[in-house]
């Protein structure tokens, strides 16, 4: 067994690298996290070698009898985690789960009433450079011109007149608490099936944080990546009655063997979110959050919403003259990593963007709080605010660095 380093030096000094960049700069990409050694160790384990094509303990292949009780812990911490009465934990990504609910309840040619991306949505709800924008017929709702919330009287105004089949509620870019009850009462009357992609904000329901979908949804889809903090995959909760339709559409439906040192570490990131010290973690970031648009707006920056509920912040960035694309190169120069966003009603597009998405998932799993979220919102204003001043984010880059120095992920 010889190590990466020896059989691979090119691609171990690629990793070692963004070991380095992961280490030295601070990530604030909101559909990001940084994993902990247990889910490594997890996904980096033997258990790749594995071909489980099935379910557990009615598989395709022999020699399941591990992977069987991986699968079935699996399933059955989602399960407790969420409440929810059946979890199918096979898909490979977000829009992977999207797709098997799609699939599992709609024909080709179907109504979806969605969320416009520009406004937040995501790429997988009926995106038209998305399979799901070709397959289905996609009718958007957006947010409100003055308060940039969900305009749930719009929802309820185009269910009654598109009668879509499947409503979906769930965000990219949404900074605020999404209301599944109304969201479940315009479904019901006009009969429409309820499913919430809530991939951005599993962490915060799983710690109570936000209000749970479980009650409400007919299915409910999500990645385990991101506030989470889990591997790289998708999952799916539904209730008992939908139980045979999504997994015979999971598999043998859209993908074939299931990955089951993904479905280990997903198992272990749901045993450390059903943690007490989970719920103080999402509890901090969404604080640490709260105070990145607090230091925005007291500088002067039109914050989308007014503010924030969750673990990220939608900004504004026009209004000092610089495009979102700009101020995303200007502060990773910085060493601060941010993404360029349309934000509602954006008149550019999404290459070039008028806003900035920034998030805290990761900084408070470096451990940082509201003293040094605080100064480090600052320098983020201080540099969109001087975008001309390359010594500035020369002098700001060192002052980040020793933050990271301070706050150590790798390098404990
Ligand atoms: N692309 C992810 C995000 O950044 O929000 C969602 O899939």
């Amino acid at each position: 067994m010889l190590s990466l380093k020896e059989v691979d030096p090119e691609t171990w000094n690629l990793i070692q690298k963004e070991i380095d960049r992961q280490e030295y700069q601070l990530e604030m990409i909101a559909s990001e996290n940084l994993v902990n050694l247990a889910v490594m160790e997890a996904e980096g384990s033997c258990l790749m070698n594995k071909y489980a094509e099935g379910y557990p303990y009615a598989r395709y292949y022999g020699g399941c009898e591990n992977v069987d009780e991986v699968e079935r812990l699996a399933i059955e911490r989602a399960k407790l985690l969420f409440g929810a009465e059946h979890a199918n934990v096979q898909p490979h990504s977000g829009t992977q789960a999207n797709m098997a609910v799609y699939f599992a309840i709609l024909n080709p040619g179907d109504t979806i009433l969605s969320m416009d991306l520009s406004h937040g949505g995501h790429l997988s709800h009926g995106s038209t450079v998305n399979f799901s924008g070709n397959f289905y017929k996609i009718v958007h709702y957006g947010v409100s011109k003055e308060t940039e919330t969900i305009d749930y009287e719009e929802v309820k105004d185009l269910a009654l007149k598109y009668k879509p089949k499947l409503i979906i509620a769930g965000a990219s870019a949404y900074p605020r608490i999404i209301d599944f009850e109304i969201f479940f009462n315009i479904a019901k009357e006009i009969g429409a099936y309820l499913m919430v992609d809530m991939a951005h904000i599993a962490g915060l329901i799983a710690a109570g944080i936000h209000p749970s979908p479980v009650p409400y949804a007919d299915f409910i889809t999500s990645t385990t990546h991101k506030t989470l903090r889990g591997p790289r995959g998708g999952f799916i909760l539904c209730k008992k009655e939908y139980a045979k339709i999504i997994d015979k559409m999971v598999f043998p439906g859209i993908q074939g063997g299931p990955h089951m040192n993904i479905i280990a570490a997903k198992a272990v990131c749901f045993k450390q979110a059903l943690q007490p010290e989970f719920k103080l973690y999402q509890q901090q970031v969404v604080k640490n959050a709260q105070v990145i648009a607090q230091v925005f707006k007291l500088e002067g920056f039109r914050i989308i919403s007014g503010g924030t509920d969750t673990h990220l912040v939608l900004i504004d960035v026009s209004t000092n003259g610089l495009t979102g694309a700009e101020a995303e190169k200007i502060l990773e120069e910085a060493g601060i990593v941010v993404n360029k966003n349309t934000i509602p009603f954006d008149p550019k597009p999404p290459k070039i963007t008028s806003g900035i998405r920034i998030g805290t998932p990761i900084i408070t799993t470096r451990g940082l709080k509201e003293k040094e979220v605080e100064e480090i919102a600052s320098y983020m204003c201080e540099i969109l605010k001087n975008s001309q001043n390359e010594n500035l984010r020369k002098r700001i880059r060192e002052k980040i660095k020793k933050i990271c120095e301070q706050f150590p992920f790798y390098k404990k």
